[in-house]
């Protein structure tokens, strides 16, 4: 659809985003004869994918399971290249998706949703664009959960005389760092993915670190053949089985508590996982994420697997971590240490002498300044509410969204919120979202909203509203679970940490089997703790 259509019309739905949530959202909708109409900010499809295209970006699920499983078909013809696919190739394959099932004629790219307000007399939304105004009966949020960027205030960063970057908004036409002084900050995922492949353009880079992450290596190769056959005889029963995982994806959890085996076991466990690579390392036994002691052997051993890779044991110091392992998300890398090993690699520490002002040819921490001509952000997201918030939604009353989620983010299920009918949101907080497979929980959450649309539909009925006494017990039991874990103890986008002023709350529900199991509980009593009208 070109960029210079107008928003008009009435449609059953609106959804925002066009991401892995949004394509899906519309092709389920559509399957069920609503007219739907999808609004994306972004020139292209693609959400996450089209706007990561920092260099080494890549998924750290592997490609045969962050993938769709809604189409057999689909998932038997598509090819994947490597184990863990690159941003470009999955870029490659959700165009594919909107070209196979026809999506893009819904879709308004260009086009930011201002507001969206609810209309008690009609019990529609009247959603406002930067084209125009749309109605919808239904309004589902497929804005992602690490969409809205997070760009801390430095003083002095209009007056830098070279380019700045945010991982989550690269340039499309690349960045050639060859004979540049960058400056890198952060050390989260994005930044452990792009520091190697900088490393090797740039002159010289600075790397300045707050807070160091533990980082489990890929082990990135060609996808086997032989394999990709085996999991393609039996997809559907490789995605049940996934699906019954805690995380919703391929890490076999042991049945093992760490401080049951000795030391010697301990140790050939963590070397096995970490020779297979990636997040399953988090689930080399069963209580890393609830018991400080165990996690303390896992943390120690991938501390000792940077002093081992990093030379300079002052360095290696400084990269080792000391929170609990997995409380802020696990990295995934490819040569991430090793890159500190590099002579034109500089790791700065400005976790007691912070960054304090950006200056025109560099930047200055509190014990001193760097020069620089050009600045990476890798500074993260506003986690799971930013985008939703960044649009004016009100519900009945008036009662704005941003002023309910004033103390932090409230949901039944994470799928709806009290007080605003009629609208979902896929992989909203209180959902397991980012602490899950991202793909079979959209899908999971796309499904539910769809046959609940098509409930209500079958009996006439045209709204559907979280009640607030459900969403408080659910609140409830969303702290609860956290609280019986590790995960609440350190400073993490999980709990807002990273932007300032943020409400400190645990936004995920952890525990993909036993979620699904309420969510299908839920819709199997007549939606029950939803008022229907
Ligand atoms: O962001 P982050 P990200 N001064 O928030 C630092 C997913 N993802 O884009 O930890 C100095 O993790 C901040 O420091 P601290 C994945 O879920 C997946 O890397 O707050 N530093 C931190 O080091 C991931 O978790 C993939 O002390 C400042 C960094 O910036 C999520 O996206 C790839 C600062 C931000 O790290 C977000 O990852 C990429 C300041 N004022 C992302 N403010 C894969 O699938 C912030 N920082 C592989």
């Amino acid at each position: 659809m070109s960029r210079q259509t107008q928003s008009t019309g009435d449609f059953d739905a609106v959804v925002v985003g066009a991401g892995f949530a949004g394509l899906y959202m519309l092709h389920r909708l559509r399957e069920l004869g609503l007219s739907v109409r999808v609004f994306e900010v972004g020139s292209g499809i693609g959400g996450t994918w089209f706007w990561n295209r920092y260099p080494g970006a890549r998924c750290d699920i592997e490609s045969l399971e962050y993938s769709y499983q809604f189409s057999e078909e689909l998932q038997q013809e598509w090819e994947w290249s490597e184990r863990y696919a690159t941003q470009p190739e999955i870029l490659r394959y959700l165009e594919h998706v909107a070209d196979r099932f026809d999506l893009r004629r819904d879709i308004e790219l260009e086009t930011r949703v201002l507001s969206a307000h609810f209309d008690e007399a009609t019990a529609r939304w009247a959603i406002e664009t930067e084209r125009g105004s749309v109605s919808a009966r239904f309004c589902v949020l497929a804005t992602g959960c690490l969409s809205s960027a997070n760009m801390p205030r430095f003083p002095g960063i209009e007056r830098f005389a070279g380019a700045t970057y945010h991982t989550g908004r690269w340039p499309h036409e690349g960045v050639d760092f060859t004979g540049q002084r960058v400056g890198v900050i952060g050390t989260g995922s994005s930044a452990i993915q792009s520091i190697p492949m900088i490393a090797e353009q740039a002159a010289h880079l600075f790397v300045f670190q707050r807070t160091p992450s533990y980082s489990i290596p890929a082990h990135n190769a060609p996808l086997d053949p032989g394999y990709v056959r085996q999991i393609r005889s039996d997809y559907a029963g490789f995605r049940k089985q996934n699906s019954q995982r805690p995380f919703g994806a391929n890490f076999p959890v042991s049945e093992r508590a760490a401080l049951e085996v000795d030391a010697d076991e301990r140790a050939r466990e963590y070397e096995a996982r970490w020779r297979r690579g990636g997040l399953g390392f988090m689930t080399a036994f069963n209580d890393l994420i609830l018991d400080r002691a165990a996690n303390d052997t896992a943390a120690e051993f991938v501390r000792d697997k940077i002093r081992a890779i990093v030379r300079d044991p002052a360095v290696a110091e400084t990269l080792a971590p000391k929170q609990v392992l997995g409380c802020k998300r696990l990295c995934v890398d490819t040569g991430y240490y090793a890159t500190f090993n590099r002579p034109n690699v500089t790791l700065v520490d400005v976790s007691d002498a912070p960054i304090e002002a950006i200056l025109p040819g560099g930047l200055r921490t509190r014990r001193a300044a760097y020069e620089l001509d050009c600045i990476v952000f890798a500074t993260g997201f506003d986690a799971m509410t930013g985008a939703a918030l960044a649009i004016d939604i009100r519900g009945t009353s008036g009662q704005a969204l941003r002023e309910k989620w004033a103390e932090g983010p409230r949901t039944y299920l994470g799928l709806g919120t009290a007080g605003f009918p009629n609208l979902f949101l896929i992989t909203g907080p209180g959902s397991p979202s980012v602490l899950s497979n991202m793909v079979p929980s959209i899908e999971q959450h796309v499904e539910w909203i769809a046959d609940c649309i098509a409930w209500l539909r079958e009996r006439g009925l045209e709204r559907i509203d979280a009640t607030p006494a459900a969403e408080d017990a659910w609140v409830v039991h969303v702290n609860e679970v956290a609280s019986l874990t590790l995960y609440p103890s350190c400073n993490s986008w999980y709990l807002g940490a990273n932007v300032p002023g943020k409400p400190r709350v645990f936004m995920p529900y952890l525990g993909f089997p036993p979620y699904v199991e309420k969510c299908n509980e839920v819709a199997a009593r007549d939606y029950e703790g939803f008022t229907i009208g």
